[in-house]
């Protein structure tokens, strides 16, 4: 069971631009005095906390993440330009620890938090800072600033964006399995998923989410019968769910009944649940028998105001469908956040 999505990555701020040695050059003007800029400084590395994200999978592709070097000083006074920060997006909530020390950093549990985590160094001095009465024609400036480095651990508690629900055997691990890199066990017998999983989802060029695999329910779960209810408490806080219908097997037969029966006890354990939007799918439509039927459902489905999707977790048919609508609701709720 994994509730803690990780990254490890190397960071560093921009160097300091090098200080300029130059003299002033003029007609008339035979020894002009000093007149080399500044270097300018090299950008910070700043950690902030967005609501964009909800994952760390992005840094699983990229591990680096250095800031631009300051510009180095020039003649005339110019000093060199300073280089913009290299701002970093996480998800709110994520802690940022030293990946060597494993002390803790920030906790940025604010949108809109920001941490500097590695200072870009400052620029060098100009040769015309070093003039003095006696030191006419200084004929040196200063190196910029190395910028500060280090490897840091981020750290995000995962909260379920979308929840599976259905009963055992329904297909709920095979489809995270399919869409994920979770893998709990698959078996065809009930009772297979034990405990809760979480898998982050990255369907085309949306931001990654995170859904929730949980035990199969049963009729009579809210008193206990199979694997009870407790596991619901996982999906309380989830943007939506997906309810899995499987109708190859007894005594499950009738889409529609299994599907009532499902939303009975999720009722019963907290009526709030029913209030969340419904992604309704049947499930196995690689098996012949259950293709044929499937046209029927949808129909009777319709009929009731809810579009059934039809797909099969293990050839994969159907599956982006449900996964575009996960990601326009889980990406209407996080506008909705920010009103
Ligand atoms: N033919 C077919 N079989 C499927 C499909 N999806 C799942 N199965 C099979 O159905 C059985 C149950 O799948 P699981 O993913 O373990 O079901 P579950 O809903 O997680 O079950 P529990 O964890 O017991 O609640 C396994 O034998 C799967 O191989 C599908 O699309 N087509
Ligand atoms: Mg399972």
């Amino acid at each position: 069971m994994k509730f803690i999505d990780e990254a490890k990555i190397y960071i560093k701020g921009g160097h300091g631009g090098r200080g300029c040695v130059s003299f002033r050059r003029e007609k008339y003007v035979p020894r002009g005095g000093p007149n080399g800029g500044d270097g300018g400084k090299g950008g910070d590395i700043i950690f902030h906390a967005t609501e964009k994200h909800r994952t760390l999978l992005d840094f699983k592709y990229r591990q680096h993440h250095i800031a631009k070097n300051g510009g180095h000083g020039s003649g005339n006074n110019r000093t060199g330009r300073s280089a913009a920060d290299l701002e970093i997006a996480v998800p709110v909530g994520t802690i940022i620890k030293d990946a060597e020390t494993q002390e803790i950093l920030a906790d940025l549990s604010e949108i809109g938090q920001n941490y500097v985590a590695a200072r870009g160094g400052i620029g060098g001095k100009g040769n015309a800072h070093f003039a003095t009465s006696t030191h006419q024609a200084p004929k040196f400036a200063q190196e910029g600033m190395e910028a500060e480095e280090r490897w840091v651990l981020l750290e995000l508690k995962l909260l379920a964006d979308i929840g599976i629900v259905g009963f055992p055997n329904a297909g709920k691990s095979t489809f995270i399995s399919r869409v994920s890199a979770a893998r709990p066990k698959i078996a065809d017998y009930p009772f297979t998923t034990l405990s809760p999983y979480l898998g982050v989802v990255k369907h085309s060029t949306a931001a990654s989410f995170v859904i929730a695999d949980i035990p199969g329910l049963i009729s009579g779960a809210h008193e206990g019968m199979g694997m009870g209810i407790k596991f619901l408490k996982h999906i309380e806080r989830t943007s939506a769910l997906l309810h899995i219908i499987d109708i190859s097997t007894d005594p499950y037969t009738n889409a529609w009944k299994n599907f009532t029966a499902i939303n009975n006890e999720l009722g019963l354990y907290d009526a709030a649940l029913l209030k969340k939007p419904q992604i309704v799918a049947l499930n196995k439509i690689d098996l012949p028998f259950v293709r044929e039927q499937a046209k029927k459902e949808v129909a009777l489905f319709k009929k009731n105001g809810i579009i059934l999707h039809t797909f099969s977790a293990v050839t994969g048919e159907g599956v982006d469908k449900i996964l575009n609508r996960m990601v326009s609701i889980v990406h209407k709720k996080k506008k909705k956040e920010k009103l």
